[in-house]
Parts: C-alpha cells; sequence; structure tokens
C-alpha cells in the first residue's frame, strides 16, 4: 500500500489541463474543475490522489473484467517485453502470442470463427470490418453491395469509420463528411419506443426496421447490418428477447453479412463469452477489444466467420489492410494470461448462473426508490433511469426537463459516496468487474442507494422535483 499522501493533486491537475487533451472532454470545463487523479487499483477498488478509495462500478471503461491489480498479467507482459516486445505480422512473419491467441479466441468462440484479424483497438476492429464487408462483396462481384445498416445511438468508436457507424448525433454533428455508404435505423429501446406494446412486440417492430430500410435501399444494395448486442456507450439499451432472433432472419432472407459489435458485450460481459450467443444469433463477424486483455493492455480485432474469410483469403490476393500492432506479442501475451484467469476462475459461468442473477435482484430492487422509474440489467451491465415522478406504466413516467440534468447531478453524489456510475442522460449505468462478488455487489448496490437518497434531496431542495 502506497503512502496516500504522497501525490500533490493541485500540481498534477495544473499540469494536466496545461499540456494533456482528454478525449471527449470540455477542456474549459475541465480547466476550472481540475481532473480527478487515478493512481491505484485493487480488485474492484480504485484510489484517487487524494486517498480517497472509490469502488468501480464501470471497469476502467467497461474492460477490466477481471479487476486490477493482477500480478500474473504484469508477470506475463513483462516475461513477454524481456522475449520479444515486437515483431509485427507482414511478410510472412508471426510470432508465437499471436498464433496461440488467435487459436484460443477461436477455441472460445462459436463454431463459425475460425480466423481473428487483430488490431490496436475497437476503433479500428470497426473499421477494419468496413473494408472487409466491401472487400467481400467486391470479391463476390456485387460490389454495388457496400451500404452498411447501423442504429441511432449506437457507438463503434472515434475514427472516421467508427464515428460513422456510430450513431451518436453529437459525433456526426463533427469533423464530416462521414464516411458514404452508412445509414441508420432506430435503435431496439422500449423506454424511446415501446409505448402501448408489450417488450417481446416491440423487439419486432423494432427489427421490423431493417427490413423497411434495407427495401427503401434495395437489398442488391446492401452489404451488411452492424449492432452491440447491448448498446453500451449508449445507455445499456438492453433489446427485448424477441430483437435479435428476427434481425439474424431478416439478414438471412437477404443474404447480409450480420456484424456484432462485441467490443463490450465479449469476454463474458452478458454472462456467456460472446453476446450474441446469448442473444441466439450467429454473425459473420465479430468486433472485440477491452475486456479481451480487461484493458491492461491495448488490443482488439475482428473474429472472422468462414463465409467471410474463405472469401476473402481464396482468389482474390492480398487484403490490403493491417497495422503495425496487428498480433502485438505483448498484447497478446496480455490477452493469453487474461483469458486464462477468466477460464481458471469460471468468471463467464459466474456472472450466467450466481452473481449476474444475483445482481439483477439486488439492483432491480432500486426500483422502490422514488427516484427510478426503470431499472433492469443483463449480466454485468445494468442501468436505471431518474424520473420525476414515477407512474404504473413506465412510458408515462415524468421526466426532468432540459434544463435539468438530474443525471449529473447523481453521478457527482455517486463519487462523493464511493462508487463509480455512469450517467447518460437521466439513465446511469454500471458494468462492473467481473470477478465482483455477491457481498461486493451488496456493498455497491448500498452506496449506489446512498447517493440516489443524497440526489432526491439536492433534487427537491434545487425545486426538480
Ligand atoms: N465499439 C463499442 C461497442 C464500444 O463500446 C468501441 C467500439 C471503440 O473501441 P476503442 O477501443 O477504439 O475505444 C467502443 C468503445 C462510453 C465510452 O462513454 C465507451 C467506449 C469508448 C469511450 C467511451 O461509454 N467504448
Amino acid at each position: 500500500m502506497q503512502p496516500q499522501n504522497q501525490y500533490d493533486t493541485g500540481a498534477i491537475q495544473k499540469l494536466d489541463s496545461a499540456h494533456y487533451m482528454h478525449p471527449f472532454t470540455d477542456h474549459h470545463a475541465l480547466a476550472e474543475r481540475g481532473a480527478r487523479v487515478m493512481v491505484r487499483g485493487d480488485g474492484i477498488y480504485l484510489w484517487d490522489s487524494d486517498g480517497n478509495q472509490i469502488l468501480d462500478g464501470m471497469s476502467g471503461l467497461w474492460c477490466v473484467n477481471i479487476g486490477y491489480g493482477r500480478t500474473s498479467m504484469s508477470d506475463a507482459v513483462y516475461k513477454q517485453m524481456q522475449q520479444l516486445p515486437f515483431y509485427n505480422s507482414f511478410f510472412n512473419t508471426t510470432n508465437v502470442p499471436a498464433v496461440q491467441l488467435a487459436a484460443l479466441l477461436v477455441e472460445v468462440s462459436s463454431s463459425q470463427f475460425n480466423h481473428v484479424f487483430f488490431t490496436g483497438s475497437g476503433s479500428e476492429a470497426n473499421d477494419t470490418i468496413v473494408r472487409m464487408v466491401r472487400r467481400y462483396w467486391e470479391l463476390k462481384g456485387e460490389g454495388e453491395r457496400h451500404v452498411i445498416i447501423s442504429r441511432q445511438n449506437a457507438y463503434h468508436g472515434s475514427t472516421i469509420a467508427g464515428a460513422s457507424l456510430g450513431g451518436m448525433a453529437g459525433m456526426h454533428a463533427q469533423g464530416g463528411p462521414m464516411v458514404p455508404g452508412i445509414v441508420h435505423i432506430g435503435q431496439p429501446s422500449y423506454l424511446e419506443g415501446g409505448r402501448g406494446m408489450s417488450e417481446d412486440e416491440f423487439g419486432l417492430v423494432a427489427a421490423g426496421w431493417l427490413e423497411e430500410r434495407i427495401g427503401e435501399l434495395g437489398p442488391h444494395n446492401v452489404a451488411a447490418f452492424i449492432g452491440e448486442p447491448v448498446q453500451g456507450a449508449g445507455g445499456v439499451i438492453i433489446p427485448p428477447a424477441t430483437y435479435w432472433p428476427e434481425i439474424q432472419r431478416i439478414c438471412d432472407k437477404y443474404g447480409i453479412l450480420l456484424i456484432a459489435d462485441e467490443v463490450i458485450c465479449g469476454f463474458g460481459r452478458l454472462g456467456a463469452w460472446f453476446g450474441s450467443e446469448l442473444m441466439g444469433i450467429k454473425p459473420d463477424l465479430i468486433a472485440f477489444a477491452k475486456g479481451v486483455t480487461s484493458g491492461y493492455i491495448p488490443l482488439g480485432g475482428v473474429l472472422v466467420g468462414d463465409r467471410v474469410f474463405d472469401v476473402l483469403a481464396g482468389q482474390g490476393g492480398d487484403f490490403n489492410h493491417g497495422f503495425t500492432y496487428s498480433g502485438h506479442p505483448v498484447a497478446c501475451a496480455a490477452a493469453l494470461e487474461n483469458i486464462r484467469i477468466i477460464l481458471d476462475e469460471q468468471l463467464v459461468q459466474q456472472v450466467a448462473h450466481d452473481t449476474g442473477p444475483y445482481l439483477k435482484q439486488q439492483f432491480g430492487a432500486l426500483i422502490d426508490h422514488p427516484l427510478v422509474g426503470y431499472a433492469d440489467s443483463c449480466g454485468f451491465v445494468a442501468g436505471l433511469n431518474l424520473v420525476r415522478r414515477k407512474a404504473a406504466i413506465v412510458h408515462d413516467c415524468e421526466h426532468f426537463g432540459s434544463e435539468q440534468p438530474a443525471g449529473m447531478v447523481c453521478r457527482g453524489y455517486m463519487f462523493d459516496n464511493g462508487v463509480i456510475m455512469r450517467a447518460v442522460g437521466e439513465r446511469m449505468i454500471i458494468a462492473p468487474p467481473l470477478v465482483m462478488t455477491r457481498a461486493q455487489i451488496d456493498e455497491m448496490v448500498g452506496r449506489i442507494r446512498a447517493a440516489l437518497d443524497d440526489t432526491l434531496a439536492e433534487l427537491h431542495k434545487r425545486g426538480w422535483m
């Protein structure tokens, strides 16, 4: 344990705001407030430079699946750095960790996957997928099939193709024009679009938007559909059970490639190795990142189904695509150790059969709080909606006004109560480390409840309730 007072927080914050340009950040506001400086992690807890202990309900950024402070991870990385810190996979060369990891990923994924392409991040994985999908149809002699259908409020990354695939209005509004040939349909958000329907009815309606759009575009122009099994950054949007099987049926009907972006949902997050298994679909391509190394070292990639691989590796010659760090030996060594831990500790089964159902029960019980209008979870992602006035039918709940950012107020009280929970508008979301125990779930939910109480008192004081 390090001494708590060795950091000069003010000095670090000053230097931070002088030189460090942060992702997705209003630097004017950051300079005024100063950044929280994280200095240490162990298990499910973080410590900041002022010595505060915080329970990390977000696994870093949806990624530290095995928790912090795993010395076998640092050992694996150290050993690989000493042995061979880098070599590329171009020009007929390979390296042992990359080969072993590709084989292991094939083993833990479903049977259509026999090949893996490595990238450095989830965004690069999705960029790779755009190029793979379009190349696939060129090689099939159907080059006009280039349109990729995605969804509003999806998140697929921050590179130009990632942002274009994503459905975040705020991202499309900046740095355009976006990549052509990408269109968006509505998201399967029951809260947003399901008024007057059961969840299952709404799932079929939302999937039907795909078929409608294919009809408008002409099926011969459509290359693929991409979606996150559960939308993460968009606010943990858990689709009705009927949604994904219907999407699969529609893709099959028109011969369209199905892509699952599992950057968040992969590696046990939903209580299955990949979210697509849980949703009962058989994607042709899977984008992964985050949980593949639990974030200890950056790594991403694409699981390439046989349907696509057989064409790309057929008569077409080189697929002219790749990164310096594709198959980076140190990142692959980290992933191998991370997956060994997930397997040895049976974390996927634990989330599926023990802690996931327990989280559903304990987190779901927050619905009795006067601020909570809706709460749901899937494996180890969960969200609740803050409302001004509750109603028996969720669509009748009264919302806060646009000048009343209740989610941001609540997020502050979460920090003050020692738990990290994210706010997406009025929806408060978590994605805890998969190693979290039942007792730690109780502790987390207790802290969340205390923060909700503080938020309620504050909102009354402000006259927002
Ligand atoms: N796809 C999905 C589904 C993601 O969640 C990416 C792709 C991009 O991965 P990289 O490694 O390039 O960041 C992500 C990343 C948030 C948040 O606010 C979520 C992500 C990234 C940044 C912020 O929840 N997910």
